[in-house]
């Protein structure tokens, strides 16, 4: 017979005649709070004292195995018992202990596994160290137990991308002991710990096993480490990451945990962890809409249309069938239809040359994909997106269509940039099937998803659009309608002190550099030509507005990439930007023309005057109650334009730098340059 004795609230022990189990109960995640650390010190030390127990079980109830140490405790000094001081007492317990995985073992969890002399898990378990993602190390013997276990070169890749394992590859590691199914998992780990009694029970603690990491050879180590830390951004704990491994292969145990905690410690208080954590969390909010019921049941989607086979039709109807949707594209006429085809074609076959995909996996993913020239084939789709030509008239015009075709219930949803979805939804008999899906390019690769809420879009299109969202890999975020919502409205506020730092003497190449020294993946002219500046050339010109150099540029045919000319130049078939002698000249003219005397400009100044009135103009957003969260905006920016996730953000830059001085720094700009840098042409 089994007997239940609670430790606390969130840890129990259950006894089944010599074995003792330990349960852990924290929803959702089981994240090692205080109050679960201090329930697990507790079970160690009563098992440890009982006599009538010989081995112990660790498991958790619920979805999911420990998933880490409490993210949001990480803000408050660390209380008794740590991490590491629970851990150490399981793994001196003195009698054979498994852990048993379901779900997710990530960070401090798989630690606490690390702790146990054996590990089974379920089939579809998976293991991880994730810190790095967080802006620090593994805190609790991550990177010393792990390669005890599985050896140097094999934890490398664990600790250094935090990309986590399944358990299949976790068996053939030797980082679980063995698989069974999720119904029989604690029944098979009592069965699997009566042996290891039967066979004589002695304990084999990890700390104790320094087969494998006696075999990582260095060579290949310091090989792959400099591959992966190169890989890796600007996140200053991969290469912490690396360096923690060398010590676990050099030193003796104890020395190396106790120089992973103080730099898991000094990395934990870093601008770069708070901002990490700062996105953690905003990605967690973002999911929930301010006025909507989290729980409102969502719209079955099944079936996805597209209307306009473009660059961003295209890069959505991927986007889609990547997660598996079947697709329905449609386009004018054959001809377009071809050369959505093709322009799908080659974005495959880029990811089958890079090695990212099999030559099945892209036949199976465009057979996903039926093209279409009549708006019959949508009737049957669970939602149709229109990615047309950015007019009103012309998206008006697609509305009424798909108002007398599509399903009852179907969502209609417009990837417009800066188009009213209000105006557009009035097109239609349903408003409230209404909404904005704005993807940004390329739309199978950039992870945001700005949902625009018109004033009558129903709740649980917006649920439905959020939860879609998530599904297909791309972080949702709900904004309000405004020309440009929330991105390309403070992108326009950026895009206007961008030009005029060209028309005062920096080049291109200066201001791109500046941008990418900040952290950004590219700067603001070479993502311009890969986006194509038509888009917004036309849209100036639909509202009547100039802009001196880009309107040039396109006057000349200069669209970016796609015309192998805009800011920079690029030869046939390349991506790589050129700097282009012909354009210098054309801006030192036009900026003769315009009386603008150039000057040299330092980095700092392109940095202040280009993020300071965006960030400006985020505040206002706020205040509009565009965006609900100054987080949602940050991770707009971090999603769809490629701000530097370890900067958190520029709402969250903003705050660490300090608002006063973004302030004090406006002001400045806006006597030196004579414009009003805070309220540019939106
Ligand atoms: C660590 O372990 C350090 C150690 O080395 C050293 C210690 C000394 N803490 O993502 P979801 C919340 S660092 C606190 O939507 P899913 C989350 O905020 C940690 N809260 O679910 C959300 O709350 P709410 C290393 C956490 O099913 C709710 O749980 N571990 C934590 O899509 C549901 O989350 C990681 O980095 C946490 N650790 O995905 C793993 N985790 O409902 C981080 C989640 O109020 N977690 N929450 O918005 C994950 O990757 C995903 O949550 C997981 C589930 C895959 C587990």
């Amino acid at each position: 017979m089994r007997t239940t004795t609670g430790i606390n609230s969130r840890v129990a022990i259950e006894r089944e005649a010599n074995v003792g189990i330990v349960w852990i109960d924290n929803p959702p995640v089981n994240a090692l709070n205080t109050e679960v650390r201090a329930g697990l010190w507790s079970a160690v030390e009563s098992l440890r004292q009982d006599v009538g127990i010989e081995a112990i079980v660790l498991a958790c109830r619920g979805r999911t195995f420990v998933a880490g140490a409490d993210i949001g405790e990480f803000a408050l000094p660390a209380k008794e018992p740590t991490l590491p001081v629970v851990i150490a007492a399981l793994e001196a317990i003195g009698k054979p202990t498994i852990a048993v995985i379901h779900g997710t073992a990530f960070g401090g969890g798989l630690e606490l596994t690390l702790g146990c002399d054996y590990r089974i898990a379920t089939p579809d378990a998976r293991l991880g160290l994730p810190e790095v993602r967080l802006g620090f190390i593994p805190g609790a013997g991550g990177t010393v137990r792990l390669p005890y276990l599985i050896g140097g070169l094999a934890a490398l890749p664990m600790v250094v991308t935090g990309q986590p394992i399944s358990s299949d590859e976790a068996l053939a590691l030797g980082l679980v002991d063995a698989i069974a199914a999720a119904d029989t998992l604690v029944e098979d780990a009592i069965a699997f710990i009566r042996r290891v009694l039967v066979g004589g029970g002695k304990p084999c603690p990890v700390r104790e096993r320094r087969e494998q990491i006696g075999k990582t050879d260095p060579t290949l180590f310091e090989q792959e480490a400099a591959l992966l830390t190169s890989r890796s951004g600007s996140l200053v704990a991969a290469s912490a990451g690396v360096e923690a491994l060398r010590n676990a292969i050099a030193l003796p145990f104890d020395e190396a945990l106790n120089i992973e905690r103080e730099t898991f410690e000094t990395l934990k208080a870093s601008e770069q962890s708070k901002a990490l954590r700062h996105v953690f969390f905003a990605e967690r909010a973002a999911a929930k809409v301010e006025g909507v019921d989290h729980d409102v049941p969502v719209r079955p989607v099944e079936s996805v249309g597209i209307v306009g086979g473009g660059t961003m039709g295209t890069g959505i109807a991927m986007a889609f069938a990547n997660a598996g949707l079947p697709v329905v594209l449609l386009d004018l006429n054959a001809a377009a239809l071809a050369q959505a085809r093709a322009r799908l074609d080659q974005n495959y076959q880029a990811s089958v040359t890079r090695g990212s995909l099999t030559e099945a996996q892209k036949r199976e993913r465009l057979d996903r994909i039926s093209l279409s020239v009549t708006y019959d084939a949508l009737s049957t789709c669970d939602l149709v997106i229109e990615a047309a030509f950015e007019d009103m008239d012309v998206k008006k015009e697609i509305f009424s269509k798909l108002d007398r075709i599509a399903k009852p219930g179907a969502i209609l949803a417009t990837n417009t940039s800066y188009l009213d979805v209000n105006e557009i939804a009035s097109a239609t008999e349903r408003p409230g099937d209404v909404a904005g899906a704005h993807f940004f390019s390329p739309a199978n690769v950039m992870k945001l998803m700005e949902i625009v809420r018109g004033a009558r879009t129903a709740p649980d299109v917006l649920m439905t659009l959020v939860e879609l969202g998530r599904k297909i890999g791309k972080v949702p975020v709900v904004v309000g309608v405004c020309r440009g919502f929330v991105g390309n409205r403070m992108l326009a506020a950026r895009g206007a002190e961008s030009m005029n730092l060209l028309l005062e003497g920096a080049s291109p190449q200066e201001v791109d550099k500046a941008f990418t020294s900040f952290g950004w993946p590219m700067g603001p002219f070479e993502m311009q030509d890969l986006a194509g500046l038509d888009i917004s050339w036309r849209n100036r010109k639909a509202l009547g507005q100039t802009l001196p150099l880009a309107d040039d540029l396109c006057e000349l045919g200069r669209f970016g990439q796609k015309t192998g000319r805009g800011y920079y130049l690029y030869e046939a078939g390349s991506r790589v930007p050129k700097p282009d002698p012909e354009l210098a000249t054309l801006i030192e003219t036009k900026s003769k023309d315009m009386g603008i005397a150039r000057r040299r400009i330092d980095p700092e100044e392109i940095i202040e005057r280009t993020l300071y009135p965006m960030i400006n103009e985020g505040v206002r957003i706020l205040k509009e109650g565009i965006a609900s969260r100054s987080s949602d905006i940050d991770l707009i920016w971090i999603h769809g334009y490629g701000f530097p996730v370890a900067k958190g953000g520029p709402m969250f830059w903003a705050e660490t730098e300090g608002m006063s001085k973004i302030v004090v720094g406006l002001r400045h700009w806006h006597k030196k340059t004579g414009r009003d840098i805070f309220r540019p042409a939106s």
